[in-house]
């Protein structure tokens, strides 16, 4: 196969995996004793803020302890040596892509680093703990900062660059991810449709894995290094 043109990438918790960030498989969708959609849901936010600020408190905190893995490394080269003809779109909420040195990361589902206020939509960066005491740097409405992160029955970011992008690819990478949440998982197909080759590489069969022309099983520091060497 001819090096691809533009090559878009969707990666999940699976990619992180080794870095020693739990996936929500893993936690068999609990997180804390907490089902992730009773903490990752607005109503979930509403019902329970000091719930919901620790959770994601813990999670922006152990950032501070992991680090990017081969995975990681390899797509920033990849990036570097394509240039802009590389669109990574990662569910992840961690900055792993940025420390392995991807560029210009999609984060779709929003990031640990960064907060927002539900009073003035002020967005920022946050290294810190979140408390409902917390005042927005900019209208100082105590308790109006919140994750910003997309939490379930909310609009996904940059959704129409992405689908840009997936029309215009000729290979579309999904790395990670189980294909359990939507609309990330009908990505493959938006591809396909477009004419894109499309290739999963996995630990392990994802509910998508029949949508894709090839599917590669293992693990993510073996498998991406593996695909992106004969692309340097
Ligand atoms: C939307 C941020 C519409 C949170 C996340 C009913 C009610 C409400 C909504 C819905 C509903 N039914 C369907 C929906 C839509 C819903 C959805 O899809 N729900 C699912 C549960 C059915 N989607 C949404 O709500 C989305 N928004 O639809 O908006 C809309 C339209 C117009 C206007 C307004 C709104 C928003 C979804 C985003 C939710 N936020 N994350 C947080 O992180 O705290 S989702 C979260 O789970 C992740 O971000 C990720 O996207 C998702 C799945 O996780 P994965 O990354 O795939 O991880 P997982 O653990 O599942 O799998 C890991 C994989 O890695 C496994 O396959 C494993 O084998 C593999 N692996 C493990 N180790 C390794 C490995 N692979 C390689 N190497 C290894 N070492």
């Amino acid at each position: 196969m001819s090096n691809p043109q533009h090559i878009v990438i969707l990666t999940g918790a699976g990619i992180s995996a080794e870095s020693g960030i739990q996936t929500f498989r893993d936690a068999g969708g609990l997180w804390e004793g907490h089902a992730v959609e009773q903490v990752a849901t607005p109503e979930g936010f509403a019902a329970d803020p000091v719930l919901v600020h620790r959770f994601y408190n813990l999670r922006r905190a152990a950032l501070r302890d992991v680090k990017p893995n081969a995975a990681h490394i390899a797509l920033g080269e990849l990036q570097a040596e394509f240039g802009g003809r590389v669109t990574l779109v990662t569910q992840n909420v961690d900055d792993l892509h940025e420390r392995g040195g991807s560029k210009d990361v999609i984060h779709m589902h929003g990031e640990l680093l960064s907060a927002f206020c539900t009073a003035c939509d002020h967005h920022w960066r946050q290294a810190e703990d979140l408390t409902v005491e917390t005042p927005c740097p900019a209208c100082q409405t105590r308790g109006g900062p919140r994750p910003d992160i997309v939490w379930f029955g909310e609009m996904p970011y940059e959704m129409d660059r992405i689908e840009y992008a997936l029309q215009s690819c000729d290979l579309f990478v999904s790395i990670g991810t189980s294909g359990a949440v939507y609309p990330a998982a009908g990505f493959v197909q938006l591809a396909h449709v477009h004419g894109a080759r499309t290739l999963e590489l996995n630990l392990e069969p994802s509910q998508g894995s029949a949508f894709f022309s090839e599917t590669r099983h293992g693990p993510a520091t073996r498998l991406v290094p593996e695909w992106v060497a004969p692309l340097l």
